[in-house]
């Protein structure tokens, strides 16, 4: 049975929850035939990339996944890539901020998700959840756990595939801020996380739509 690891962050930014666990904890246990893990993870530099090592150790998954809010967007958002690159806006839930730093010394500037986003963003679609692409994770804790995520499948367990994902408010988070702002409700969420990741386990290639961005 293929393995599946998906984590969700803890609050963060005066928030007293965080869509992206919230949707994650409310998966099955099994997608496509791979048993699901769900671990949360802090909003912190650093400490966010150690859980998740911490979590491919124990669990030894085929597939990786993170998810994170991203407020403001109003699709699920699998990420195309992570940058080598931290400059928070605002603090971490420990109080780190750094600014215009390197994340690994002697890492690439980038890495590319190894997960396919297309068919992810594809297979949400089908079924009325929007979504697409995005060519950004920030430069926040976000990108950090995935620019490290891939980092560590590079140098230390090649073959297993891994990415991460955006989404946005929640419905409920959405009740206290401004009334243009875009939320989507945690069913949803959750159920557009399962058809993503099944598409993940059936696609080993990406497919080729085009879905690109002209800016
Ligand atoms: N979103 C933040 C960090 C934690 C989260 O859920 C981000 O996009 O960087």
């Amino acid at each position: 049975m293929k393995k599946i690891l998906v984590t969700g962050f803890q609050p963060f930014g005066g928030e007293t929850m965080n869509p992206a666990w919230e949707a994650v904890r409310r998966l099955p246990d099994t997608i496509a035939g791979a048993s699901v893990t769900k671990v949360e993870i802090p909003v912190v530099f650093g400490k966010g990339p150690e859980a998740v090592d911490k979590a491919i150790d124990e669990v030894e998954p085929d597939l990786v996944l993170c998810v994170g809010q991203a407020g403001g967007r109003a699709k699920i958002t699998p990420e195309f890539v992570g940058i080598n690159y931290a400059d928070a806006r605002i603090p971490d839930n420990d109080g780190n901020q750094p600014v215009a730093e390197r994340i690994a010394a002697d890492g690439p500037d980038a890495y590319f998700a190894t997960l396919p986003v297309k068919a992810m963003v594809q297979a949400m679609a089908e079924a009325g959840i929007p979504a697409e692409v995005s060519y950004t994770a920030g430069t926040y804790v976000c990108n950090d756990v995935m620019y490290s995520l891939l980092h560590t499948l590079a140098t230390k367990h090649p073959g297993v595939r891994g990415g991460f994902l955006h989404v946005p408010y929640a419905t409920e988070q959405a009740c206290h801020l401004p009334s243009s702002t875009p939320s989507m409700s945690l069913d949803m969420m959750a159920r557009g996380i399962e058809l993503g990741l099944a598409a993940a386990v059936e696609h080993d290639q990406d497919v080729k739509t085009a879905t690109g961005t002209t800016h």
